[in-house]
């Protein structure tokens, strides 16, 4: 079975110590980071399915999360960018009640290599830490929110809301997520929409750059 293909089912089983060497297999018989990156969410994608039909449950796909986080932290430095001024720095965080932050982490990556310093806040962000972050950080320009349940969009909603009534001013706020289209992504303010991590990267520095 080729190397890539066998990430692939590693992820889908949960095997988070083995997923390492093998992405680094993977890597040597010469498949792209892009590549491999995107066997692992089609792994991801696999166990959502699995998942709603009834045949794994939340400890399966916890595994299979934490497999998946372990292959990227092999592909992370391949997608390091080259900028070596910075554009400004983007908060990014998973909304509140969310605890989902796979996507978060790969759009906080590619966000990254585009030329921003990062603010992570992790998961079940509210609101109020959100302008904290603002308030705390210099130069933020970016603020990129997460949500990736159906529950959780209200909080996304909230979470925009507060950040265009708390006063502060001078950046903008991207919203992305399974379940967030780019109508609900207008409807509730947001500036930007951007549906995965590549796209969440060049909306940023569109926001920025005008
Ligand atoms: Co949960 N979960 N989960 N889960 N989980 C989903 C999301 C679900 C679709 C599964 C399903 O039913 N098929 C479903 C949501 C249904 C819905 O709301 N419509 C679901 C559910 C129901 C739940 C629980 C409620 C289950 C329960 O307890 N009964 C529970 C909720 C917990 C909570 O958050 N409060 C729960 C828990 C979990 C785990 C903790 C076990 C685990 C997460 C672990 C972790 O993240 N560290 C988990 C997982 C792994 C999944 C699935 C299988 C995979 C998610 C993932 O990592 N995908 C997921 C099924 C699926 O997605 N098909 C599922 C890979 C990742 C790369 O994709 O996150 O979509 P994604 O990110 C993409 C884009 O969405 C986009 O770019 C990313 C990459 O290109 N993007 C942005 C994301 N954020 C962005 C921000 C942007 C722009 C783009 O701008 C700022």
């Amino acid at each position: 079975m080729p190397k890539i293909e066998e990430v692939k089912a590693l992820v889908e089983a949960g095997k988070a110590k083995l997923v390492p060497a093998l992405v680094q297999e993977a890597l040597d018989e010469g498949n792209s980071a892009k590549n491999i990156l995107q066997a692992m969410v089609d792994s991801m994608r696999v166990i959502g399915d699995k998942f709603s039909a009834g045949e794994i449950f939340v400890p399966e796909m916890l595994m299979s999360a934490k497999a998946m986080s372990k292959g990227v932290d092999v592909l992370k430095p391949l997608f390091a960018g080259q900028s070596t001024s910075s554009l400004g720095t983007c908060i990014i965080g998973t909304v509140e009640g969310d605890l989902h932050d796979i996507g978060k982490n790969l759009v906080s990556m590619m966000i990254g290599s585009a030329g921003f310093d990062m603010v992570d806040l992790g998961v079940d962000v509210s609101a109020a830490k959100f302008v904290e972050a603002i308030k705390e950080n210099k130069n933020v320009n970016v603020v990129a929110c997460s949500g990736l349940l159906t529950t959780t969009m209200p909080k996304m909603m909230e979470t925009v809301q507060t950040l265009k009534n708390c006063g502060l001013s001078g950046f903008k706020v991207i919203v992305g997520g399974a379940p967030v289209s780019a109508e609900f992504a207008a409807s509730i303010g947001a500036d930007a929409f951007a549906l995965d991590a590549g796209s969440a990267a060049v909306k940023a520095v569109e926001l920025v750059k005008g």
